[in-house]
């Protein structure tokens, strides 16, 4: 059934992929999972992630769509995970408008999943992860990511997409720089979208002059103002994106950096599955509780202690 699935991906075949997709999300890291990426793993290396992160309303999945629109004529293939509890489009309220969304996808064939942020025990890392790899091996150019800007689900995506997009608008008020705090470092390629609406020049230099303060790397983060509803501004949003893709593929530390948080991941897996009996037995251990009980020794020395026993 898997080789089914596997051949399906190759071929770029929306139910296979969907199916796979289902496989990591739902059974974990069962043999099926291990067995799926092991098989497709040759095969992916070539897609460019990009990952969409701001505050909800700012309007990442109108311009996901545009940049889906304009990608697909270029002739790239492109796909889409958001990360929601929710559908993807929630922003847009207006039903009208989250149809147009999707009727943009469907024209240009643009495979599209949400991934339920469950977000307990790294679960949703693992499975972005993998979905990656697989729209990877089903031969996408680029894979943009949608979060929803906060918590575990946005360090997923900061790590494992090559290209981070900041999306911020006017209208944020205060709480710009509450989320400026969090976000100055970690984007690529800052957007101001909603360009129509008013504070928006202001919002854009805010922003540049908050990065002009920041120590300089070898990669300078563009400033890109655009209308979503328009489609102004986004060949100069595709061009940096493009830019940032060259500037990735000369870069090595990045790529080294990207594996080493994907091989930590796995290794916390199987370093909690590899001594998870042994723990639970002393767990158990009525004898060892009682001195916890009794206060004779802190958690840190007896968790020490453990490990040093187990290990
Ligand atoms: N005026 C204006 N509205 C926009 C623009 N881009 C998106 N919107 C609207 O903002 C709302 C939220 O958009 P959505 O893409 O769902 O935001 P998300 O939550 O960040 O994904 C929708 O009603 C969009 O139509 C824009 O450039 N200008
Ligand atoms: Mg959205």
């Amino acid at each position: 059934m898997l080789d089914k699935i596997i051949e399906g991906i190759y071929r770029g075949d929306h139910r296979s992929i969907s199916r796979a997709i289902s496989i990591v999300e739902n059974e974990g890291d069962s043999e099926n999972t291990r067995n799926l990426i092991r098989q497709i793993y040759q095969r992916t290396g070539n897609a460019h992630i990009v990952g969409i992160t701001g505050p909800p309303g700012i309007g990442k999945s109108t311009m996901i769509g545009n940049i889906c629109a304009l990608l697909s004529e270029r002739g790239k293939k492109v796909s889409v995970v958001a990360i929601d509890a929710s559908s993807p489009f929630t922003g847009g309220s207006l039903l009208g408008n989250r149809i147009r969304m999707q009727e943009s996808l469907t024209k240009y064939g643009v495979y599209m999943r949400s991934l339920a942020n469950r977000g307990i025990n790294g679960g949703l890392s693992r499975s972005i992860w993998d979905t990656v790899k697989i729209l990877d091996a089903a031969g996408s150019d680029f894979i943009i990511v949608e979060t929803v800007g906060a918590g575990q689900a946005d360090l997923d995506v900061i790590n494992l997409a090559d290209t981070v997009i900041v999306v911020l608008g006017p209208g944020l008020g205060d709480e710009i720089q509450a989320i400026k705090a969090g976000i100055m470092e970690i984007g690529h390629v800052f957007v101001i979208n909603k360009m129509d609406r008013q504070g928006a020049y202001i919002a854009m230099k805010d922003i540049e002059e908050t990065l002009a303060m920041m120590p300089r790397g070898e990669w300078k983060p563009p400033v890109v103002g655009i209308n979503s509803l328009t489609r102004e501004g986004y060949d100069t949003l595709i061009e940096s994106i493009c830019k940032h893709r060259s500037f990735c593929e000369t870069n090595r530390e990045a790529r080294l950096r990207k594996f080493r948080t994907e091989l930590q991941m796995h290794i916390d897996d199987e370093l909690r599955r590899k001594f998870q009996k042994d723990i639970n037995g002393v767990l158990k251990d009525e004898g060892r509780l009682e001195e916890y009980l009794l206060r004779r020794i802190d958690p840190y020395s007896a968790a020490e202690e453990i490990v040093e026993e187990i290990a």
